[in-house]
């Protein structure tokens, strides 16, 4: 799915900002469904709130029963569109959903468009024909989103109900989950309504590669709504000139004096970005209808051998991080601010790499990526599958679309050189062999060109997903969740780690978690669990072996966290996974200036 953009011959319409909002605190949690709240304004139904967009809106009011609310939430905004979209029907007007988390319903004007399972993708609907009806009228967006995560759901979860009066109170309801961050809902990412014409490129993708000096874009256009459109693809430098062109849905750019994508701190030139415009033409004299779009290209290959990760024919290491969308007040919300900070922070640490642990994130991040030259392992929301059964049919068929979402959402991005189908599942249960093989397939079907890993916690000898993957992704708590306190066995165990699967499996190895929590501001010498002093030694003791181990086959080293993130409750958290070599407010622990010394030195040493 193409990211919105505007053009000569498309528009976009913002519609962040304040929406009207209603949590249903029914008995039921369907009174929404049951009286129709779509039909007329929300604020016609019962009482509403201000809430922005884009937000989680957990963390908005001082209501506990929001910030910890499952089930349907409701949203409503109204929009007066254009009257130039709505002549004649020459135009597509489509409502489009960054991400809303969990599962969402769409309305305009109380009819039912559109409906979304997954809480990391975009979705979207054409809504010409609906506002038509109706020119004259202001457009009412009402969208239902509701957080509940099943055994089926991708993450997955499971509802309890509790029955016990005289325990709990009525109709008690907890959502668990396998995973630990904490499950952020609403409106997460822009929410626009954009034009293109009838017939449109629906879809672009462009395989890269080169030989000596010369660049090669392969691309493929579709174009949807006419059978005979023309095409003519351009591709421009950073300064504007043309520097390739062809004609036809299909076909190969050549770029002579290539400039590579590379990624920073490999070259002094990282993250170059050629543009690709598409231009297409349909219809005959009278009624011609042009559609342009632009995107970015960065050429660049990608490979795997048994040692080594090359990027344009060249050994990369990654050394970076593992983060999640997440932050103060807005939770999982795009918030410019943050991440143009968080990049501010990647570079000034010296990393050239991240994960996006543990679902896809924002398309503007990836952007950012692409044009800072940070290298990109790009995960899907499979995380915590341990339930036998979420292996099950229904699972692996959702996880299978949502692999075909996020590479037809990711696919173009040079910043990506990596899926990653899974974090931690239950690889040594039976059934995770077949569920993994197939996953892996899928999506490598769908992608030629790039590798394809899970991340493991299992043991080497019964993790059944392993044999399927490009490079093996382990990652290890040693001092931690296992013998806690005891520094003086991460030498050793993080050693046998590493021999244990190298040997097992002769493919490159990146630990892909390794830390420990911080308390910010707590001090004890010799070091204790949670103290600044403590992650720092776990830390460098991990490091001792990287070290060694990078000169054969371990090829990256991502540190959990990047920065303390909001969790659900228990006795582990203190208010938030604080393993984060910054505080949840962006300011540097201890460990940071550590990471920030060996990863400048790691640039120097390895690029
Ligand atoms: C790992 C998980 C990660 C957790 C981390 C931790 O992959 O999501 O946040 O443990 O417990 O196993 O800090």
């Amino acid at each position: 799915m193409l990211f919105p953009r505007e053009s000569s011959s498309r528009e976009i319409k913002d519609l962040n900002g304040l929406w009207t909002f209603r949590a249903d605190l029914s008995h039921n949690r369907n009174l929404g469904f049951e009286q129709a709240w779509y039909r007329s304004r929300l604020a016609e139904t019962g009482p509403v709130i201000d809430m922005p967009v884009p937000a989680s809106y957990n963390d908005i009011t001082q209501d506990p029963r929001l910030r910890d609310f499952i089930g349907w939430v409701w949203y409503e905004r109204e929009v007066l569109v254009p009257s130039r979209w709505l002549s004649g029907e020459g135009t597509r007007v489509v409502l489009r959903v960054g991400s809303a988390h969990y599962y969402s319903v769409a309305w305009v004007n109380g009819i039912k468009i559109t409906e979304h399972e997954g809480g990391h993708l975009p979705f979207e609907a054409e809504i010409g024909d609906v506002l038509r009806k109706d020119p004259g009228v202001a457009c009412r967006i009402t969208i239902a989103v509701n957080n509940t995560l099943t055994l089926q759901t991708l993450p997955p979860g499971t509802i309890q109900h509790i029955d016990d009066p005289t325990r709990y109170p009525a109709d008690y309801v907890v959502q668990n989950t396998n995973f630990d961050f904490f499950n952020y809902a609403g409106l997460h990412r822009p929410v626009v309504l954009y034009t293109t014409p009838k017939a449109y490129v629906d879809d672009i993708t462009v395989l890269t590669t080169f030989a000596d000096n010369i660049g090669m874009v392969s691309y493929q256009v579709s174009v949807l709504g006419s059978s005979n459109a023309t095409l003519k693809v351009t591709l421009s430098d950073k300064d504007g000139r043309s520097v390739a062109s062809s004609t036809g849905p299909s076909g190969v750019l050549k770029v002579t004096d290539v400039s590579l994508w590379w990624p920073y701190l490999m070259h002094e030139n990282p993250g170059y970005l050629y543009s690709m415009e598409v231009h297409m033409t349909t219809g005959s004299e009278g009624s011609v209808c042009e559609d342009v779009y632009a995107l970015a290209v960065g050429i660049r290959t990608v490979q795997v051998t048994n040692t080594q990760f090359l990027i344009n024919n060249k050994p990369f290491y990654f050394h970076g991080v593992n983060k999640h969308e997440d932050a103060d007040i807005r939770g999982k919300g795009l918030d410019w601010p943050l991440i143009v900070k968080d990049f501010n922070l990647l570079k000034w640490l010296g990393a050239n790499s991240f994960r996006t642990s543990h679902y896809p994130y924002a398309e503007e991040i990836l952007q950012m990526a692409d044009r800072h030259g940070i290298v990109v392992i790009d995960e899907c929301p499979g995380v915590g599958i341990k339930d036998i059964r979420s292996f099950g049919n229904a699972s692996l068929s959702h996880h299978l679309v949502v692999m075909d979402e996020l590479v037809r959402r990711d696919k173009n991005h040079a910043s990506v050189v990596m899926w990653s189908v899974a974090n931690e599942p239950a690889a040594e249960m039976p059934p995770a062999g077949l569920y993994l093989k197939t996953l892996i397939a899928h999506t490598k079907s769908l992608d030629v060109t790039r590798p394809v890993t899970f991340i493991t916690a299992s043991n080497f000898a019964r993790d059944k997903g392993a044999p399927y993957v490009d490079v093996i992704c382990v990652n290890s708590y040693f001092s931690w969740y296992s013998d806690p306190g005891h520094l003086e066995v991460i030498p050793l165990q993080l050693n046998t780690q590493f021999e244990n699967w190298y040997g097992k499996y002769q493919k490159p190895i990146i630990q892909s978690e390794y830390g420990a929590d911080v308390v910010p501001g707590i001090h004890t010498d010799p070091p204790m669990m949670f103290t600044e002093e403590y992650q720092k030694i776990v830390l460098q003791n991990y490091h001792g072996v990287f070290d060694r181990k990078r000169k054969e086959y371990l090829i990256g080293e991502l540190i959990w966290n990047f920065a303390d993130f909001m969790t659900a409750q228990t006795v582990t958290r203190v208010v938030g996974n604080k393993k984060g070599i910054f505080s949840r407010q962006r300011q540097p622990k201890a460990g940071a200036f550590l990471l920030r010394e060996r990863y400048w030195r790691l640039a120097n040493e390895t690029g």
